[in-house]
């Protein structure tokens, strides 16, 4: 019998981290992640995929570490041998990283710097080969240089995390030209789901229209309304993370939908759905505003079309729709079409009555 493929995460516990690892295991692999202690639990997005590691039919495995701990990285990487590694793990809210610039940048740039180091000792010492995702962002384009948005628009980082990632980027290319490491880098344009963080704003968006169905919650306090994001959908872009480590050759991609939508548009479809009109909820808060804000981003998704079949399946207004519903779902309310949607992630809900 073959061993199976052998993957290891960091963000696991993440948005990401979770479609990827349903997708890997989909797949056949024996995934190992990297959990952070925390005082509470952390794993609600993946407790529906794990079993007791005890268990003979197990393939999820969880390590506790962190990428500002480089000691932790190199034995999880001795103990595991993983042939993939998904660098998904950052601080990855853009305006709490104007707040936490250091630890931002520790987690995204050199957490980044401390794995590729990590890798290319484990395979010079063992001749194993590790192929290697780096988990890049539209926000490294920042200021807007061309449009739409590709992988050879020049970069122009407008917060500490995406000068953390443009450093990421650029650290993983190094390795890639200096010691012939099979390591990609995606550049990934925004993408949500029902297991988007809660201080995102579209999932900020939605659970609101669907606590205030649910009479639980007056008003919505945002920032900025004018800024303009390429929203996909998260399930799919994790595929396009598998795609790149699967190629003959490591190399970058944009993966986008190609499309731009004003906040309002968003605010507009998830509100409607629900017949309410989100001008009477929405507030204006000035701390939800950044200090330097990304104006416009649409990405040009032609490359991973054409190299790796890549395409959006989710439209924007599915999207947001399919968001709605889920948090509908989760507080018991039976979205229009009748059908609740089964989507974990939900579970802190209830528990968290306001989030900024
Ligand atoms: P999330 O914020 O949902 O998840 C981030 C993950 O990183 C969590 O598992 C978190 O752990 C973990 N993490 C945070 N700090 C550390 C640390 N110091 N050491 C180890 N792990 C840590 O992000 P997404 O899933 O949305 O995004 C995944 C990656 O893709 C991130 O790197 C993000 O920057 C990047 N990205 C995301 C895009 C998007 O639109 N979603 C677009 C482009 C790039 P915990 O659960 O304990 O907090
Ligand atoms: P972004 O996503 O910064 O694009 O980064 P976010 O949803 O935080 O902001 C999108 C836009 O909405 C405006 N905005 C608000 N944002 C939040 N969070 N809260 C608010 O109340 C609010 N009001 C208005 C913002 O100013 C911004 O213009 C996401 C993250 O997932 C990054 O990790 C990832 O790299 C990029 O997407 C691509």
């Amino acid at each position: 019998m073959t061993q199976p493929k052998r993957a290891l995460i960091t963000g696991v516990t993440g948005q990401d981290g979770s479609y990827l690892t349903e997708l890997l295991l989909e797949k056949g692999y024996e995934v190992h992640g990297i959990i952070r202690r925390t005082s509470t639990f952390n794993t609600d997005r993946i407790d529906h995929i794990y079993i007791d590691p005890h268990n003979p039919q197990a393939r999820l495995f969880l390590h506790y570490g962190d990428l500002t701990d480089g000691t932790t990285l190199r034995r999880i990487l001795e103990e595991v041998k993983p042939v993939e590694i998904y660098n998904l793990g950052a601080q990855s809210h853009v305006r709490v990283s104007f707040d936490s610039p250091e630890y931002t940048v520790d987690t995204v740039a050199m957490g980044a710097l401390r794995l590729l180091e990590a890798i290319r000792e484990y395979r010079q010492r063992t001749g194993i080969e590790v192929r290697f995702y780096q988990a890049g962002s539209s926000e490294m384009f920042g200021k807007v240089m061309e449009v739409p948005q590709k992988e050879t628009t020049p970069f122009y980082p407008r917060s500490p995390y995406s000068c953390a990632k443009v450093y990421a980027h650029w650290q993983t290319i190094n390795h890639r030209e200096s010691y012939e490491m099979f390591a990609c880098n995606g550049i990934l344009f925004n993408h949500e789901s029902p297991r988007r963080g809660e201080t995102f704003v579209t999932r900020k968006i939605t659970r609101a229209v669907a606590r205030i169905v649910a009479g639980k919650q007056k008003d919505l306090y945002l920032g900025n309304l004018d800024s303009k994001r390429d929203w996909g959908y998260a399930k799919d872009y994790v595929k396009a993370m598998w795609l790149m480590l699967q190629q003959d050759r490591p190399d970058d991609y944009v993966i986008a939908t190609n499309e731009t939508h004003e906040i309002r548009e968003f605010l507009n479809i998830a509100f409607g759905y629900v017949n309410l009109n989100w001008q009477d909820y929405v507030k204006f808060d000035e701390r939800y505003l950044r200090p330097a804000e990304v104006d416009l981003l649409i990405g040009d998704p032609a490359k991973a079309k054409t190299q790796l079949g890549w395409e959006p399946s989710v439209t924007f207004e599915e999207l947001v729709k399919l968001m709605v519903d889920a948090d509908l779902s989760a507080l018991g309310i039976v979205p229009s079409n009748g059908k609740a949607v089964e989507d974990r992630a939900f579970i802190r809900l209830e528990a968290l009555s306001t989030v900024d």
